[in-house]
């Protein structure tokens, strides 16, 4: 796949008012911080697009980006962050299972998981919540920059144990654009 046009379109705070244009969308889901804006950033070649942090928490919304004018990638709010409170944590995980179950739009939910440390418990929910609502989906390793050597083939192992459903894994650095062509060329079997 080859992104020529990557626009912001639009952020929700409910599934109310959600496109419904027919486009489909490419979902990017994980823990606060794990490095989803950052991804849409990488993968689309714009650094700004997409508002990362070193602060867990900072996207709140659905955000819509329209690629190629013809779908759309969906940047959702992450979770885990342990430092909001009770309530908002809730609203955010309805708003999150939801929008993963009711969406018929979603051709393909990409799940991110920080390479250092796989099989983390939430992530293993994530997973068993894809695996039971039919979701496709496929994993990115984030922050493989940050991987000793001999950490690497361990991490990969753990996933391919935790997520054996997965359509694909692939390692990923936002930092040094390792595993880019490979998720692009993933990402286009799933974008008609
Ligand atoms: N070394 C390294 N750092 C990364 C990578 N990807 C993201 N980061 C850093 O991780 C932090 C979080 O990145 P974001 O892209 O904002 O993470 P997010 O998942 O969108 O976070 P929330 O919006 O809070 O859910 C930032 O400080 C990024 O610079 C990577 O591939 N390598
Ligand atoms: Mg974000």
């Amino acid at each position: 796949m080859n992104i020529s046009t990557a626009d912001f379109f639009c952020s929700y705070s409910s599934l109310n008012g959600l496109p419904s244009d027919g486009r489909p969308e490419i979902v990017f889901v994980g823990r606060s911080n794990v490095g989803k804006s950052s991804l849409l950033n990488s993968l689309c070649a714009r650094k700004g697009l997409a508002k990362t942090s070193s602060t867990p928490g900072k996207t709140r919304l659905i955000n819509y980006f329209l690629i190629n004018e013809n779908l759309y990638f969906v940047d959702l709010p992450g979770y885990g962050y342990a430092k909001v409170g009770h309530g908002e944590r809730e609203s955010w995980g309805k708003l999150l299972t939801d929008y993963v179950v009711k969406r018929d739009e979603i051709a393909l939910v990409v799940l991110l998981v920080d390479a250092r440390h796989p099989g983390m418990g939430s992530d293993r929910e994530m997973v068993e919540f894809l695996d039971y609502c039919g979701r496709p989906f496929g994993i990115v390793l984030t922050k493989w920059d940050k991987l000793k050597q001999s950490e690497k083939a361990k991490a990969r192992r753990a996933m391919e144990s935790f997520a054996p459903k997965a359509k694909f894994i692939v390692n990923y650095s936002s930092l040094s654009g390792a595993g880019l062509d490979r998720l692009l060329e993933r990402l286009d079997l799933f974008s008609q």
